[in-house]
């Protein structure tokens, strides 16, 4: 049987109650923010400091997870060495995807991106974020327990980095190399711990493209069902 007893609460602090003129500007405002994000590939060398990237991840940090688990960890990459270590691994992974691992269809579906093996960002960006998400826990028991939603919890966590770190100014790439085994050993991770996503953040090159892509329009990706029309 699970406990009767109601766990601890206390007032809900610092929620501002809004208007709905209010709600509808200030939506549209950071929905405009938002939507002036994009995945960058061509960075700068340009120093970003540690604290903005600190501040991102305790965003990060504040998302919604599976039973409150927080399931995730994040590990900051400034130094140069590891950065090309990191490079190197990646670049030897994604040689291996673009020969001969990914099928015809999966390299017609990224043709429009013009990816290749070739990751130099890894080292030329300030910072890379490895996001690790834990598939269970070892308790202080040493014994294993279970997580739930990780994968779901961590993703929500990423979206939240990412967004905070578009707020602050820079640009940012999620860089998923298959598989990303390596980063567990480089960085030197437990093993019930599992590579998320590689982030990559820093300032755009001068001379960065990105792209030329669109966003689906908003019809085609909601539905409204109400009761009425406002
Ligand atoms: N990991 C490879 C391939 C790649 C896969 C997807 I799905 C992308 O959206 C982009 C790239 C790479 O980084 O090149």
């Amino acid at each position: 049987m699970s406990q009767q007893q109601q766990p601890p609460t206390h007032p809900l602090h610092g929620f501002a109650q809004r208007e709905p003129d209010e709600l509808i500007q200030r939506a549209r405002a950071y929905a405009d923010e938002l939507s002036r994000r994009r995945t960058v590939r061509d960075y700068s060398d340009r120093p970003v400091p540690r604290a903005v990237i600190e501040q991102a991840v305790r965003a990060a940090g504040s998302a919604p997870s599976g039973a409150n688990q927080q399931p995730w960890h994040f590990v900051a990459i400034g130094d140069p060495a590891i950065k090309q270590a990191i490079r190197a691994a990646a670049e030897e992974e994604e040689r291996a995807f673009y020969a001969h691992r990914a099928p015809e269809d999966w390299l017609d579906a990224l043709a429009p991106l013009g990816t290749t093996a070739d990751k130099p960002f890894l080292e030329t960006a300030p910072w890379l974020i490895a996001v690790f998400y834990e598939r269970h826990r070892i308790g202080s028991d040493g014994q294993r327990e279970k997580t739930y939603y990780a994968i779901d919890s961590v993703g929500i966590a990423t979206g939240m980095l990412i967004a905070t770190l578009h707020h602050a100014g820079l640009a940012t790439l999620t860089h998923t190399p298959s598989p990303m085994g390596f980063l567990t050993e480089i960085l030197g991770r437990p093993k019930h711990e599992r590579p998320f996503v590689l982030l990559v953040a820093g300032y755009p090159a001068d001379d960065a493209q990105v792209p030329a892509i669109t966003r689906r329009p908003l019809p085609d990706i909601l539905t409204v069902l109400s009761d009425h029309s406002d």
